[in-house]
């Protein structure tokens, strides 16, 4: 690793001409590259933003402009796509492609790295110096842009937060999340690098449960860091066996787990399912430390140095048992490890504050000894299978179908899922008497084809109007507590 990731950042800043300070879009799927990037980068000072393999074109054209990125590494099969958007992003000095074949415009990254000096100089960063970009979905409008600093990296290393993960020398630790998303980061890269424990990768290309369960069974896995989402899919299959040889300990984060799943996990597999809690913005913040006592449904105590409370809106802390917001203290000092900002979005990032709190945006209750209860969320979003999705992505994607005059869309409760998304649809008149089934598929194709995949509505309900306040705003909570059975 330290002779290829000094490779990388020649490459990086000798080949491509990129600076400390540059933005540079990481979208690769779980190649050893991935890794190498983000630590080239790291030794260079270039921001990287990862990205999921599953963005479209529009989702592309968005992150490039808003970060007025000057370079991308991506595949084969993306690198079409980037040069489609050439006309509508101009500004790419570099790109770079890893694959074993080539591609015009395109420079070789396996072949660079080869001919690339293994001497280099990491820069002199500073723990608030920004590092890495993560997008992350709102309520409204579109992904924002969530800046954290080298802070993030060096968290990992502080004896307190080590105390959550445990890992040890011996561990094989394995996170399946996409390397576009922060758990990847820290899962995949910072905490097993730091602790000195093995990364296992798998493709994992498509995801299938029942190959996770085969390569439990073949590899020496002793740690698994993954969506709740993924261990009820494990159960699902039904197979004769669970009894891994070499896992000790899983932990689910992303989403709320249920006590009768943990429960479940246990019965099948014999080991303890842990929890963990965090956001785009914060990283891990809380969570059942190894060994520590696992109270069912409870995501687990802060880990310093977060120190997070029940909040009122005012940001007054709340006693014991109550239902506030989950917030985390950024006054007088912030935390290690927590976002620095929504870049380019002062508006946004102050609206998050509140008193001496950052709002999570999710609500939550925390016991006498300290452990939190997630409640939901105070807000649209919808966190399907882990995946943190704002309504108004699909509902402009949905837009864009001849078929849909207006939608709305909410969060859906599902048993393998959590939730999943749901759009409530009004035709236009010229589909009133379509075929609906043949319509709902055609619809969910679509947004499959115009915004990452995973965002698509997996329900569909055509209705003829929907409800909305006397001004005509939409009353999406309306819509999700009748889902949740809640009117
Ligand atoms: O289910 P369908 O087949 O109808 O659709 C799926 C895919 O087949 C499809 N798709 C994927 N790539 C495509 C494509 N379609 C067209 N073109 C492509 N290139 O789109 C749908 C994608 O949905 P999915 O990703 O949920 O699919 P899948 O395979 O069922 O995966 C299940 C999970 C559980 C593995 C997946 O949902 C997952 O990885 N969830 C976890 C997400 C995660 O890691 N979240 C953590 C975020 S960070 C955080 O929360 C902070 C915590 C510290």
């Amino acid at each position: 690793m330290t002779d290829l990731t000094r490779r990388t950042a020649n490459v990086l800043t000798q080949t491509c001409g990129l600076q400390e300070g540059d933005y540079l879009a990481l979208i690769l799927p779980r190649v050893p590259e991935w890794w190498l990037v983000a630590v080239g980068c790291i030794r260079t000072g270039i921001i990287f933003m990862p990205g999921t393999t599953q963005m479209k074109a529009k989702d592309i054209v968005y992150r490039l402009q808003a970060s007025k990125a000057k370079g991308i590494v991506t595949t084969d099969t993306l690198a079409p796509v980037v040069d489609s958007l050439a006309s509508e992003y101009p500004g790419l000095k570099t790109k770079l492609l890893v694959s074993d074949q080539s591609c015009k415009g395109w420079l070789d990254f396996r072949s660079l790295i080869k001919s690339a000096s293994p001497d280099h100089v990491c820069i002199k960063s500073k723990t608030l110096d920004p590092m890495a970009v993560f997008f992350t979905s709102g309520t409204s409008g579109l992904p924002k842009m969530t800046k954290h600093s080298h802070g993030l990296a060096l968290r990992s290393f502080l004896p307190s937060c080590r105390q959550f993960l445990k890992l040890k020398t011996s561990d094989v630790f394995w996170c399946p999340s996409d390397t576009g998303w922060i758990m990847s980061m820290l899962g995949s890269l910072l905490e097993p690098w730091t602790a000195g424990s093995t990364v296992f990768v798998h493709h994992l290309s498509p995801f299938d449960p029942k190959n996770m369960i085969q390569t439990f069974f073949k590899y020496p896995i002793t740690y698994c860091l993954a969506a709740p989402s993924v261990f009820r899919m494990i159960l699902q299959q039904n197979s004769t066996s669970l009894r891994f040889p070499t896992l000790e300990h899983c932990c689910a984060g992303g989403e709320a787990l249920l006590p009768e799943e943990q429960e479940q996990w246990r019965k099948q597999t014999g080991i303890l399912l842990y929890q963990a809690y965090g956001q785009s913005e914060t990283g891990v913040t809380c969570g059942i430390f190894r060994g520590m006592k696992i109270k069912p449904g409870s995501m687990g105590k802060a880990i310093p140095p977060f120190d997070i409370q029940i909040i009122d809106d005012k940001g007054n802390i709340l006693p014991p048992d109550t239902e506030g917001i989950l917030g985390i203290r950024i006054k007088p000092v912030k935390p290690l490890g927590l976002f620095m900002c929504y870049e380019n979005d002062p508006v946004k990032t102050e609206e998050v504050e509140c008193g001496d709190f950052y709002n999570t945006g999710d609500r939550a209750t925390v016991d006498t000894e300290g452990y939190f209860f997630f409640l939901g969320r105070a807000d649209d979003i919808i966190n399907a299978s882990g995946y943190r999705i704002g309504p108004s992505e699909v509902e402009n994607a949905l837009a864009e179908h001849p078929a849909v005059a207006e939608s709305a869309v909410v969060s859906s409760p599902d048993p393998i899922r959590g939730e999943v998304v749901k759009a409530f649809i009004v035709l236009t008149p010229k589909f009133l008497s379509h075929d609906r089934d043949q319509l709902t598929k055609e619809l969910q194709q679509h947004v499959k084809s115009v915004t990452a995949p995973y965002k698509y509505p997996r329900k569909v309900e055509f209705v003829p109007v929907l409800p909305k306040t006397i001004t005509g705003k939409i009353k999406r909570s309306e819509l999700r507590k009748k889902e949740f059975g809640q009117m």
